[in-house]
């Protein structure tokens, strides 16, 4: 990166930083409940290279994107209200968490920005493209944000200035994962910790299956679930869904069953999320199968977001003898994950595979998935 840094800048980079995507292993649609999730860091993610620039303007380039150059100033207001044309909506994020930043004390910068990591595949390029430039800025500029910070930040830069109604689960994932560990985070305190979790010691693999259905959060069914949990929780009178404590009452005094089947799903869903924690705690990690299906069937039938090549290899990889698996990320597109004995995952692989041969869709990919370390300073 850093000779393509100096042709396309004519100068050095000052360093590279990286931050991962993420597979959330269980809790899904919890985080803007203030609830519980369970994510984990991938080893692939998105990498820049970044040196200052003391005239607040911010210069981007991305491999990804054709290598011209964005520029734009850091001073700007939401860049979503610029109409910028979609060949640089890319662009809005790394801008956009410029533009936050600079009151936390950081300033202009050149990027390179580069990624492995598949685009729509719900596994939050996104959140890594916003973390590494994040990270980069905080440590060009020096200034003081600790990482749970710049995640909330980053999760401003996408609501704010991208215009997508997110919630901190993947800035969060990408900035304070562990490697070997998942990350048991508590999105009303904003607290977290991490949980041993490394399938191949037990065995096991976690595959990711990108069902090649591709996903975009800003295509509104995000942000109207959002809004139905939001609606649910006024009337129920709780500040968040999180706070519904009696299941079965709630769903007795809420007469509309689109919002009780949101109820349904958020509440046993934190409940799923501390089972498996449990279990992680426990050394018990084979028996995470059954969570996991009851996580897709939540998401299937009460929260309505799966999608037909999901459930159709969520469905092939059970029958070809994985433990469990689901769909995850946002919804209506994306990736699932299956976990699997390790000796059985090729023949999971291949029963995935089959049913869309049968069905006539594009082939998935696989991707076995390695609990890894966060965002960080590479170079
Ligand atoms: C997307 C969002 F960006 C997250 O904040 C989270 O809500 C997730 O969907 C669903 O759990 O990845």
């Amino acid at each position: 990166m850093t000779r393509s840094f100096a042709e396309i800048f004519g100068r050095s980079p000052e360093g590279v930083w990286h931050a991962p995507g993420r597979v959330n292993l269980i809790g899904e649609h919890t985080d803007y409940n203030d609830g519980l999730a369970l994510p984990f860091a991938l080893s692939r993610g998105v990498s820049v290279a970044a040196a200052r620039r003391g005239d607040g303007v911010v210069e981007v380039v991305s491999r990804q994107a054709g290598e011209s150059v964005v520029r734009a100033s850091v001073d700007g207001g939401p860049v979503v209200a610029e109409g910028w044309p979609p060949d640089r909506a890319w662009a809005a994020y790394p801008v956009g968490v410029a533009r936050v930043l600079r009151d936390h004390g950081t300033g202009g910068a050149s990027l390179l920005i580069d990624s492995d990591l598949p685009q729509g595949a719900g596994l939050s390029s996104s959140a890594a493209l916003e973390c590494a430039t994040a990270l980069a800025l905080r440590d060009l500029h020096e200034a003081r944000i600790e990482p749970a910070e710049l995640a909330r930040l980053a999760q401003r830069a996408e609501n704010d200035q991208v215009g997508v109604p997110c919630g901190v689960m993947d800035q969060s994932a990408s900035l304070l994962c562990e490697a070997g560990h998942a990350l048991l985070l508590d999105c009303r305190s904003g607290l977290s910790s991490k949980v041993p979790f490394a399938p191949a010691e037990a065995g096991l693999t976690l595959l990711v299956v990108n069902t090649r259905a591709s996903r975009n959060l800003a295509g509104g069914d995000y942000g109207r679930r959002r809004a139905e949990c939001e609606k649910a929780a006024a009337r129920l009178g709780v500040p968040a869904l999180r706070d519904v404590t009696d299941l079965a009452g709630a769903l007795g005094s809420l007469r509309d069953p689109v919002l009780r089947r949101r109820v349904q799903h958020v509440v046993t869903e934190n409940h799923r999320v501390e089972a498996a924690v449990g279990l992680l705690r426990a050394g018990a990690v084979t028996e995470l199968g059954a969570m996991l299906n009851a996580s897709h069937m939540s998401l299937r039938d009460q929260f309505q977001i799966s999608w037909p090549e999901a459930d159709a290899a969520v469905d092939a990889a059970l029958r070809a003898g994985a433990r469990g698996g689901r769909m995850v990320g946002g919804g209506f597109g994306g990736s699932v994950i299956v976990l699997t004995a390790a000796d059985r995952a090729a023949r999971v692989r291949d029963g995935i595979t089959a049913t869309y041969e049968r069905r006539g869709w594009q082939p998935p990919a696989f991707l076995e998935a390695v609990p890894s370390a966060g965002a960080r300073r590479t170079a």
